[in-house]
């Protein structure tokens, strides 16, 4: 029974933290909030909870940055709203619409403090939430860092916990994604789940950052547009040069997911989002940019624009080769650091190529007629001899077929591929 209640403690980290102190002198913050249309009952309830659950002592400004927006209430009922609450709110309104990147410069520009935290518009934040970020950064300036971030449904407006146990990551198209965080993690930390998370890379939307530290690792990307990219751009950059990105388990802040956003993509989202992912890619992936560029065909003719300045960073701040941030960082990257190809899979004889059916899980791969446009005829084979497209890989666990994608599992067996160079044959290492 009482091993019983140790590995429950052991196991809920939430626990742990109730008990955690913190010193009385944290650093203070500046919490800026950008927005572009959004909803008067989601901003004020980001804005009353910060009020309501931050020591007065640290909580110096709420900063809000209005992008544009094309409301009426965010006006002048909100600059009268906001005069009568307890902690000096300014309002800063861009000239015109210029995307969040732009905004939260501004933002941040504007800040007295010794750290910024950046929250989106639509947020609440939980007791307990601040005090333990400040507390990472007095400890480590380098250190940025990141809440768990809640679940608040956009049907219902349910608030539900996030998981301590999964990382920020990506995929081939450097779309933002969760993943499990792996044992090498749960190890350093000796199994203590109140230890941070290093993360290799953030949602985007909630961290502190020390504010001279965030002026010395270069701010953001001004070039970036609207929305997207700046998260991964900003993580790379900070394991990249010198600093370290983690998940504080003991800070909670909710956010509500949307599923449809109030605002517009001037110029088509696809586009902004390309042009912005394109400039994060240029700066900092170095010839891994190639995964990027081969599964996205025709993201290579968006233009994006001028990145000498940002490469000029880079060279300044003598910051590590992406080979070294997948390598020590995010060794369980969907990006394979040591690969022998990146390509299609053609034979030879029929011109036809393996098509992996538009990576769904689980589906049998086709053949088809090469189309040499990359895309779903891309693959990897790599060094761990895996041939794999993102997250999936070539797997023959069923006798006589057919062979499926299916996750990629690092063991090897029915995911293991030999290459004879000789008679150029794949073969399966089981059948
Ligand atoms: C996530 C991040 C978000 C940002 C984005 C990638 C979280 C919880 N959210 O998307 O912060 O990193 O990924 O870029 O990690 N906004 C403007 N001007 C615009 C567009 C948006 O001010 O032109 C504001 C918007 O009102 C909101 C914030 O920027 O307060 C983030 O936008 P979002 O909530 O639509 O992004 P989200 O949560 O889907
Ligand atoms: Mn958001």
């Amino acid at each position: 029974m009482s091993g019983e209640t140790g590995k429950f403690r052991n196991n809920f980290s939430i626990y742990r933290c109730k008990t955690k102190v913190y010193q009385d002198d944290l650093p203070d913050t500046s919490v800026v909030i950008v927005f572009h249309n959004e909803a008067w009952s989601t901003l004020l309830r980001t804005i009353h909870s910060v009020l309501i659950r931050s020591p007065k002592k640290v909580l110096r400004e709420i900063i809000l940055v209005d992008d544009d927006s094309e409301r009426d209430f965010l006006k002048k009922p909100l600059e009268n709203y906001v005069k009568n609450l307890q902690v000096p709110v300014k309002i800063i309104r861009m000239e015109q619409r210029s995307g969040l990147i732009r905004a939260r410069l501004r933002g941040a520009a504007a800040s007295k403090a010794q750290v910024i935290t950046f929250l989106d518009a639509h947020c609440e934040c939980t007791v307990g939430w601040l005090e333990p970020l400040l507390a990472r950064i007095k400890e480590n300036r380098t250190a940025v860092v990141c809440p768990i971030i809640d679940v608040i449904s956009d049907d219902t407006f349910e608030y539900m916990a996030g998981s301590d146990m999964t990382y920020g990551g990506f995929n081939w198209k450097l779309n933002f994604r969760w993943y499990p965080v792996p044992q090498r993690e749960m190890d350093r930390r000796k199994g203590d789940r109140t230890i941070s998370v290093r993360t290799p890379t953030m949602a985007g939307g909630l961290f502190s950052i020390d504010k001279d530290y965030f002026e010395e690792i270069g701010t953001y990307d001004a070039g970036m547009d609207i929305w997207g990219g700046e998260n991964l751009e900003m993580s790379f950059r900070i394991w990249q040069c010198g600093g370290s990105l983690e998940i504080i388990t003991c800070s909670h802040v909710g956010h509500v997911f949307r599923k449809a956003t109030p605002y517009t993509f001037p110029g088509g989202t696809g586009h902004i989002i390309n042009k912005n992912n394109r400039r994060l890619a240029e700066v900092w992936m170095d010839d891994f940019k190639d995964f990027f560029y081969i599964i996205s065909p025709g993201v290579v003719k968006v233009d994006y624009g001028d990145v000498s300045a940002r490469r000029g960073l880079r060279e300044r701040l003598k910051c590590n080769s992406f080979s070294w941030y997948l390598e020590n960082i995010y060794p369980d990257s969907q990006i394979p650091r040591r690969y022998y190809l990146l390509g299609e899979i053609r034979n030879v004889a029929t011109n036809q190529c393996l098509d992996n059916m538009g990576r769904k899980e689980n589906e049998k791969v086709g053949i088809f007629n090469c189309h040499g446009m990359g895309g779903n005829q891309v693959f990897s084979y790599t060094a761990d001899k895996e041939i794999r497209t993102d997250d999936l890989c070539l797997d023959v666990s069923r006798l006589n077929g057919p062979v499926v994608m299916l996750k990629c599992h690092h063991m090897r067996g029915n995911q293991l591929w030999e290459y004879d160079v000789q008679v150029r044959l794949l073969l399966s290492h089981d059948l």
